[in-house]
Formats: structure tokens, C-alpha cells, sequence
């Protein structure tokens, strides 16, 4: 019978097939990273009530192994020194939140048209630090530095400081 390795072998596909969609086979990795956060110059020249407009590039991508694509929200939070604001926010704001979809080891880069931030101080201290944080939430799920589905999540934040000089 010529048959019969043909349907055996349909048996054994059959076979490989459920064993690679169960709980036997390697669990996913799902990463999403930056890459890439590159900032001004850390010293920021300001005079008092000055708007001082300074662009940011990030590059963020997903490193997960699987390859239907993820959910990926991308937030920008600033947090402003006494009697400064970004983009007219005191204290802590969030600056920049959108949500991307990335397959496989796609890549997204937000332009510094896009990351422009715009920074204010009443009154300008030397020395007073702006900080400027990046945090990435995989399946754009969980509330703000709280994501709880990235197998790495060393690379989904990262912050970056101004300092004030006069
Ligand atoms: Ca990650
Ligand atoms: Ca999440
Ligand atoms: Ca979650």
C-alpha cells in the first residue's frame, strides 16, 4: 500500500502540531522596549517666564518572540521643579500617551516634532532639576508603572533629567 506513509506521516504532523499549540511547548516572551530615548543637553538655559522648547527622539520596539503583534501604550511623564511647569503642567503630568501596534521586532520612533516638550519657570533657580520619564505598558492594559505582562521589564522605562541654569 503507497498509501499508507502518506498517512502516516499526516498522523505525525498531526501529532507535532498539538504538541507544539500545548502547554508542553516554551511559554512566549513578550518585551517591548525602548531603544532609544535621546535627550537635549542637560543643562536648560532659562530666564524668568521664558517658554523653553526642547525635542526628544525615542525609539521603542517589540522584542517579543511571538509573532502575532502587541498592544504597546507609550507614556511620557514630566515632572517640574517649584515654581516651573512643562508644557504648561506643574508638579507631575503625563506629557505625551499614545498606544501603538507592533509585530515582531517592529520599531516605532516618535520624532522630536512629536516629543517637543515646552518648559517655564516664574522664576528661574540654577541647579533645579526637570525629569522626564518613559514608560512603556505592554497590551496597554495596566495603570501607569504597573504593567505586569513583559517578560523584561528593565527596559520599559527610563528617565532623563534637565538641569536649570541661569
Ligand atoms: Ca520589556
Ligand atoms: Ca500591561
Ligand atoms: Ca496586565
Amino acid at each position: 500500500m503507497k498509501l499508507l506513509p502518506g498517512i502516516a506521516l499526516a498522523i505525525f504532523l498531526i501529532a507535532l502540531g498539538l504538541f507544539i499549540h500545548s502547554d508542553v511547548a516554551v511559554a512566549a516572551v513578550h518585551d517591548a522596549a525602548i531603544v532609544q530615548f535621546s535627550t537635549p543637553p542637560a543643562a536648560l538655559m532659562m530666564t524668568n517666564g521664558a517658554d523653553t522648547d526642547r525635542q526628544f527622539l525615542l525609539r521603542i520596539q517589540n522584542q517579543s518572540d511571538h509573532t502575532d503583534p502587541d498592544n504597546i501604550r507609550v507614556r511620557v511623564q514630566a515632572t517640574a521643579p517649584a515654581n516651573c511647569t512643562v508644557n504648561g503642567n506643574a508638579g507631575t503630568s503625563i506629557v505625551f500617551d499614545t498606544v501603538e501596534t507592533l509585530g515582531r521586532n517592529m520599531f516605532k520612533i516618535f520624532t522630536p516634532s512629536e516629543l517637543t516638550l515646552t518648559f517655564n519657570c516664574s522664576v528661574v533657580t540654577d541647579g533645579a532639576v526637570f525629569a522626564v520619564k518613559v514608560d512603556l505598558d505592554h497590551d496597554a492594559d495596566d495603570p501607569l508603572q504597573l504593567d505586569d505582562d513583559d517578560n523584561d521589564p528593565t527596559n520599559n522605562s527610563i528617565t532623563r533629567t534637565l538641569v536649570v541654569r541661569v
